[in-house]
């Protein structure tokens, strides 16, 4: 073994941290990579198809886009061997295996989905599922499930339907339960009048769409809420009140993405209220700045505190993780791997954290000893643990990545273009 793990392995014993214990624990947590930062948030519905409209926006043409299923899925291969941990892949209605035809938003079928299920079991992923409520013309108009037209609220009453039975379809052939996400675009850019009438056609078409009891083995749903997009800054139909209260009424979990608040909103504050209510959540790991969200993810002291908040509350397992970023402006496999990475890096270290002690020191007033202990962590050799987790792994350590993706960028994607 390595003499820098094991130096660390003692440095973190001493502060009464079992570094094996929390090697096991992050090896075993599932990370639910998404499919869309391969392709700019595209999908495979037409060639060439691009992210529209949203109220979400993917920039940058930097080379080597995947630009059909077989070059997606060889892209997810190579990011599945450069990060470290148990997977899942999450998908998005629009990436289903259409056989070169059209098929619209209302007609898709579990069999779109059995090329992928098949994909997934060879790669040993699970599955999650997303609607695709944007990029379409009968989203044009900035509303789906709330509009006041009700040939649009029916086409995509029937696609949430759709969604739900092809999730219902991925969790019972793999055997691992299917997280679908709802996320729908609408909102305005200017002040509404109708508030509430637009939240009421919204929770109407909800009910519909959840009629249909589908065991928790198979799929589990998750509403995500939103604070504002682009383009419809003034109102969201379904803001975090609306689904949070949905949710609970409804027994759905709650979708928290990084990105969908105020700026200086701690999002990590929030999870050990929810968790206390809810069985379970879904995590959209993601970077906001300033008006957007959906930038490359980072072992940032958001993600550390939102790592810290599930492993503190003793409910890391009532938490489905998934990533949610999308840059087209770099290596779109190093963005993905650097995400996917963090995330892992984030609940290592949240693992490693000597809790207990810290729970001690708090509740005996010795404000000053907490801080010290945790500023104390902070300065460990945290890196070798990384590196000995990514030994372990069969992944890249973290000075081979670069070499590692560059590779692929010479022998796959500058083929691409
Ligand atoms: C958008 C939401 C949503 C999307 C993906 C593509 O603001 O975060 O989750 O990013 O579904
Ligand atoms: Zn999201």
């Amino acid at each position: 073994m390595n003499r820098m793990f094991e130096e660390a392995v003692q440095m973190y014993a001493d502060q009464g941290c079992d570094v094996e214990k929390a090697l096991a624990v992050v090896r075993k947590t599932p990370v639910s990579i998404h499919c869309w930062q391969g392709d700019d948030v595209g999908g495979f519905e037409h060639p060439g198809a691009t992210l529209d409209g949203g109220g979400i926006q993917c920039t940058g043409n930097y080379p080597g886009k995947a630009r059909n299923i077989a070059e997606l899925r060889t892209d997810l291969e190579e990011v599945l061997r450069i990060v470290p941990g148990t997977h899942k892949v999450s998908l998005h209605a629009s990436y289903g295996d259409f056989g070169g035809k059209f098929v619209d938003r209302d007609e898709i079928e579990p069999k779109h989905f059995d090329s992928w299920i098949d994909w997934a079991e060879r790669n040993g992923v699970g599955l999650d599922f997303n609607g695709t409520f944007f990029s379409h013309p009968m989203a044009a108009s900035g509303m789906t499930l709330s509009s006041k037209d009700p040939k649009v609220r029916a086409f995509w009453i029937e696609h949430e339907k759709r969604s739900r039975r092809i999730a219902d379809y991925m969790g019972s052939k793999l055997g691992i339960p299917c997280i679908l996400n709802t996320w729908i675009p609408d909102g305005m850019k200017d002040s509404p009048m109708d508030k509430y009438g637009y939240r009421k056609i919204l929770k109407q078409s909800l009910d519909e769409c959840f009629a249909i009891k589908y065991p928790a083995s198979h799929m589990r749903d998750a509403l995500e809420t939103k604070l504002f997009g682009i383009g419809a800054e003034a109102f969201t139909v379904g803001s975090h009140e609306f689904y949070m209260e949905y949710a609970a009424r409804n027994g759905q979990m709650p979708c928290m993405d990084l990105g969908h608040f105020h700026i200086g909103e701690d999002v990590s504050d929030k999870i050990s209220s929810i968790l206390l209510f809810h069985d379970e959540i879904l995590l959209h790991v993601s970077r906001p700045m300033h008006w957007d969200s959906d930038h490359v993810v980072l072992f940032n002291d958001t993600v550390r505190d939102v790592a810290q908040a599930l492993v503190f509350s003793g409910k890391l397992e009532k938490a489905n993780i998934g990533m949610d970023y999308f840059d087209g402006s770099i290596n779109r496999i190093g963005a993905w791997a650097i995400g996917v990475r963090a995330m892992e890096k984030a609940l290592l270290e949240a693992l490693l954290s000597p809790q207990q002690r810290l729970v001690k020191l708090e509740e005996n007033g010795k404000g000053f000893e907490k801080l010290a202990l945790s500023e104390q962590q902070k300065v460990l050799p945290f890196g070798a643990v990384w590196d000995e987790y990514c030994r372990r792994c069969n992944v890249p350590l973290e000075n081979e990545l670069v070499p590692e993706i560059e590779g692929y960028e010479k022998k796959v994607l500058n083929g691409r273009n």
